[in-house]
């Protein structure tokens, strides 16, 4: 019996920290044999002038793959003056249907009726960004949320490790069901970038909004070298 020799070439895209690679393979076989598999790559981050710290489309609906799992919110840090629940109360935990990109976006319920703040937290340890955000040479932080016209507004603000910027826009943003774009210049947050150890998203009371409540949709949080 003759041995065919078979040469099959296919072509996959991979997310390796942060950047995405085209790899080409060509896959050989003798008959049904296996006899080599010939991979090469080429690098496709210059395609954006962006890294992603968080899209939401990795979180799914089983365990260890739920948002709780990652980001830490009131309930997971039993912390009794933290308001805060990130993800949907049953599942789908996800939102799916009102989404900036992708497939996924995230509910972020704050509460402040026996409250003192709202804020969810990850570590940088838990996003493929990883902890050294100096060398993307980042300029600016962006990220995506969608409101809602029952909010009673709050001051939202972003922390990286201990620095905190507040949302510069009006409260009333937060009442708005659409989805806005929040640009953070990088150099107003006192940190180390080489050293990021916690990314948080978070509210405070305003004196105008007492006992503020609301649920608050992100999406697209991302590091740009440049804004276009
Ligand atoms: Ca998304």
């Amino acid at each position: 019996m003759s041995q065919v020799f078979h040469n099959y070439i296919e072509s996959y895209i991979m997310k390796i920290k942060n950047k995405f690679y085209t790899f080409t393979c060509v896959i050989s076989f003798i008959g049904l044999i296996l006899i080599n598999i010939n991979c090469g790559s080429k690098d496709d981050s210059g395609k954006g002038d962006y890294v992603v710290i968080d899209d939401f489309e990795s979180y799914y609906d089983s365990e260890p793959g739920t948002v709780f799992n990652f980001w830490v919110d009131g309930i997971e840090s039993n912390d009794v003056n933290n308001g805060s629940w990130i993800g949907h109360p049953s599942e789908p935990y996800m939102e799916l249907e009102v989404v900036h990109s992708g497939m996924k976006s995230v509910p972020f319920d704050y509460y402040f009726e026996n409250y003192t703040y709202s804020e969810v937290s990850i570590k940088s340890e838990d996003l493929e960004i990883g902890y050294d955000w100096s060398i993307y040479s980042p300029k600016y932080l962006t990220l995506w949320f969608h409101g809602c016209l029952e909010n009673i507004p709050a001051r939202m603000y972003v922390k990286i490790n201990d620095s905190k910027v507040y949302y510069s826009g009006q409260e009333n943003d937060l009442t708005k069901s659409k989805w806005k774009r929040w640009d953070t210049e990088i150099t107003k947050f006192d940190i180390d970038f080489s050293n990021v150890k916690t990314f948080s998203i978070g509210f405070e009371e305003s004196e105008e909004h007492p006992d503020a409540l609301g649920q608050i949709l992100f999406d697209d949080i991302r590091l740009y070298k440049s804004l276009k």
